[in-house]
């Protein structure tokens, strides 16, 4: 079938991230043609560069207005057009639609949540106007959801931490025998500095790897250059540049701890198999407290009581030292989290879902 997905990139990387990762599986998995009109083509090349050429030869990265002049000869019209994340389609290309023989279907692909109610809205009609057929489709953790992005489904760490992404090299060298690594990708507004000092009241050594952008947002919150921060010698923090999507998931395989945020690192965190912490994105009516707290009561159903209270602690910004003591025990359920979800999604996850729903 033929795709068309539309990315509208509100901020960060998460739009182009999740739809990156959807075109990718489309076409990987499931051998499909897919077209994305993005109106922000610099990220999403950004994201996308390192991906193995073949597929991204075959993925058509076109920028938003191209899709004005829908140069598709009818019959190549699309069968299938996503909205991510509800953005609203360019009226010229829906105008080019109406016109088309062939009707595709056209899917609101929404944002991810572990939320119950999402079960009852997944696959309903939204009548439209226009008359072209129209789907929400949510996806999530649930077997009755839209499932999530898988590809490409982890390797063993053991395996991946053979090949070192180029750009990573020189930051890789830096790291330190017998020394836990965190990596961090967070938003601003958490007391990161705090936490990170935190950090040195445990018997452990900590290197941090700080992706594109952390190091200056913790200068910006503790008001000090960051060679001014005086850190002891049991932390030591490595900025790492912004390296693609490939390259990221990597980094997440290879360290003890993550700290995520958005959508698509929350989920590739979870595919590591390694605890996490992760900074839903703050909304101001509160709604990421929903969330966060559908998402843990998934996460920690089968969890002791004793991993529980650490586990919500952490994802709340306790301290360290107020959970650490759990670490191993959250090492092990994260593990056991990635196996469950991988054999949840074992009929392929969101891609193979959406291929099936529509057919
Ligand atoms: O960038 P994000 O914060 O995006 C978020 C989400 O889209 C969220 O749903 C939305 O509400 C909010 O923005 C406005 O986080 P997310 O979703 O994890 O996306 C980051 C993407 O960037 C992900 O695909 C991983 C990728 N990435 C890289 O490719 N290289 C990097 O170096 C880093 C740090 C990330």
């Amino acid at each position: 079938m033929r795709w068309d997905i539309f990315c509208q990139i509100v901020d960060n990387y998460g739009d182009a991230g999740v739809c990156w990762r959807l075109a990718r599986s489309l076409t990987s998995l499931h051998g499909q043609d897919v077209r994305i009109f993005c109106d922000d083509l610099p990220t999403l090349n950004l994201l996308a560069s390192g991906v193995d050429p073949e597929i991204k030869r075959r993925i058509d990265i076109q920028p938003w207005e191209a899709s004005h002049h829908n140069s598709r000869h009818p019959v190549e019209t699309p069968d299938v057009v996503i909205e991510a994340f509800g953005c609203d389609l360019p009226e010229r290309y829906l105008a080019g639609l109406l016109i088309a023989p062939k009707k595709p279907i056209i899917i609101n692909l929404e944002y991810l949540s572990a939320e119950p109610w999402i079960v009852d809205f997944h696959q309903k009609a939204s009548p439209q106007a226009h008359g072209i057929p129209k789907y929400f489709f949510f996806p999530g953790f649930q077997e009755n959801a839209g499932g999530i992005l898988l590809d490409p489904i982890p390797e063993e760490p053991s395996l991946m931490e053979q090949f070192i992404p180029e750009t990573l090299r020189a930051s890789w060298n830096l790291l330190r025998p017998n020394t836990k690594r965190i990596s961090v990708f967070c938003y601003p507004g958490i007391p990161l500095l705090k936490w990170l000092e935190d950090l040195t009241t445990l018997d452990e050594n900590f290197d941090i790897v700080l992706t594109h952008g952390q190091l200056e947002q913790l200068q910006i919150s503790s008001g000090h250059p960051i060679k001014t921060l005086d850190l002891p010698d049991s932390i030591q923090l490595i900025s790492i540049p912004f390296v693609s999507q490939d390259e990221y998931d990597w980094v997440l395989s290879q360290c003890d701890f993550n700290i995520v945020r958005g959508e698509d690192s929350f989920v590739r965190a979870q595919l590591a198999g390694k605890p996490f912490i992760w900074h839903i994105y703050p909304q101001e009516d509160g709604a990421h407290k929903t969330k966060l707290a559908a998402f843990l009561d998934l996460y920690l159903e089968d969890a002791s009581q004793e991993l529980k209270h650490a586990v919500i602690a952490a994802m709340t910004w306790a301290m360290p030292s107020q959970w650490y003591q759990s670490i191993d025990e959250w090492s092990c359920h994260s593990k056991a989290w990635e196996a469950d979800l991988l054999q949840k999604q074992a009929d392929g996850g969101l891609a193979a879902r959406l291929m099936g729903f529509v057919a």
